[in-house]
């Protein structure tokens, strides 16, 4: 093949894009609840040991590229919108008065707000350090985010308490960390009380987020598992305002299975957000798109979250590559990030009304019925066959996930 003169770059995307198929049209993709963050389409590609690759890319952008793409929702940082120094001040309401009317213009809603508590100098020991005056800071911080969330008529606040941890151990004592730490959540919901009130909204659901390393070496609430015990601890005034934003890939560094730390989130009525993206097991945060990884353990997540009604928010929490331009980010990136989800969601339906899947499902909820259910060798030999259909349940997933119940074959051997 000939050099890809620049100026033909972008044609080519786009045909090759176009090639793939399997494309919604956006007001498809509008019917799902899908969130797009701003941060990841702001993102330029940075890292420790990266230099950005893209330009920055400011709201009114982002808003309209999402709205081209059919992306509904919209969520935010306070500091990804307003820096820091602005924040609070007559600034933050003149920005907030653009980005209402930027969504109003694009026919998006902001679904979420988060606030930034790990990147500034201010958190280097935390949101819950030592000094009062960082903890202050932060509750009030927390609660401007609430304020925002309110006037975007957000319904959703995140929380990632990123820097709750340290490097190295001895200097704080955990115990105490954790309460100043609910004394930060405790705050936001009080003032979201009074806020909801004000504004005669619902107050908001907050949602906390875990990750099990980075950016600290030990972290405090690393996982999902943590935080629903940090909700039941009895150090939050309001418990029933809390639940969890868990982060698909969040999970899977720690070595745990997604969909089952999601079913726990379930049983305990406390999944109200969630964070998809991808990735590897005990590496770091690559967020990467839904479905580039894990297709068929994204399928099983969703056969879950179908199955028990799941309705709240899907957050597009991913990195485009640093080697997808600017340009790529909104041809590629996001519409092929919402299709891949779409697709899985709908092959989740397929998943849940597949007749094969059902009745081997149904058998082994049946059971063999044994002469003598208190005797542990006639149980066992009552399910022995029936436990085959396990094996056979994962084999019919593979199939509905390369299309084969529809008819996809190969005329290998043939
Ligand atoms: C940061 C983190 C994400 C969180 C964001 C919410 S911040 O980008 O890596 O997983 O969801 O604050
Ligand atoms: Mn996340
Ligand atoms: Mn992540």
């Amino acid at each position: 093949m000939k050099p890809v003169p620049a100026r033909e770059q972008r044609a080519l995307i786009d045909r090759l894009m176009e090639a793939c198929g399997g494309g919604y049209p956006p007001a498809t993709r509008r019917k799902y609840y899908i969130s797009g963050p701003q941060w990841a389409a702001a993102y330029q590609g940075q890292a420790l040991f990266h230099a950005p690759t893209r330009e920055p890319i400011g709201f009114e952008d982002v808003i309209r590229e999402y709205s081209k793409i059919g992306i509904a929702h919209w969520s935010t940082h306070d500091t990804d919108v307003i820096p820091t120094g602005a924040l609070g001040k007559e600034e933050q309401a003149r920005t907030i008065e653009r980005i209402q009317a930027t969504l109003k213009e694009h026919g998006l809603q902001c679904s979420m707000v988060t606030a930034e508590t790990f990147f500034h100098a201010v958190w280097a020991a935390g949101p819950a350090a030592e000094a009062p005056e960082v903890r202050q800071y932060a509750a009030w911080r927390l609660a401007n985010t609430v304020r925002i969330g309110h006037e975007l008529g957000a319904k959703f606040a995140v929380y990632w308490p990123g820097s709750l941890g340290y490097y190295t151990q001895g200097a704080i004592d955990e115990t105490q960390t954790l309460r100043w730490y609910a004394d930060g959540i405790n705050a936001a919901c009080e003032a979201d009380l009074e806020l909801a009130k004000h504004y005669q909204r619902p107050p908001l659901k907050h949602c906390l987020e875990a990750k099990p390393f980075e950016p600290q070496a030990e972290i405090l609430l690393p996982t999902s598992d943590a935080m629903l015990a940090f909700i039941g601890s009895g150090l939050l005034k309001h418990p029933e305002m809390v639940g969890l934003n868990p982060e698909y890939l969040h999970e899977l560094m720690w070595g745990g299975a997604p969909r089952a730390a999601l079913a726990r989130a379930l049983v305990a009525g406390k999944l109200f957000h969630f964070d998809i993206n991808d990735g590897y097991r005990l590496k770091h945060d690559v967020d990467i798109a839904i479905g580039l990884v894990n297709p068929l353990d994204w399928l099983n997540v969703l056969v879950l979250l179908r199955s028990h009604n799941y309705n709240g928010p899907f957050n597009l929490d991913y990195k485009p590559p640093r080697t997808t331009s600017s340009y790529g980010v909104f041809a590629v990136s996001f519409p092929s990030a919402v299709d891949r989800f779409i697709t899985l969601w709908e092959m989740a339906g397929d998943v849940i009304s597949d007749p094969v899947i059902q009745e081997a499902t149904e058998a082994l909820k049946a059971g063999g019925a044994p002469a003598d259910p208190l005797d542990a060798e006639a149980v066992t030999a009552a399910n022995r066959e029936l436990l085959t259909l396990h094996e056979l349940i994962a084999h019919r997933m593979v199939q509905i996930l390369i299309g084969q119940h529809r008819g996809r074959s190969y005329s290998v051997g043939k």
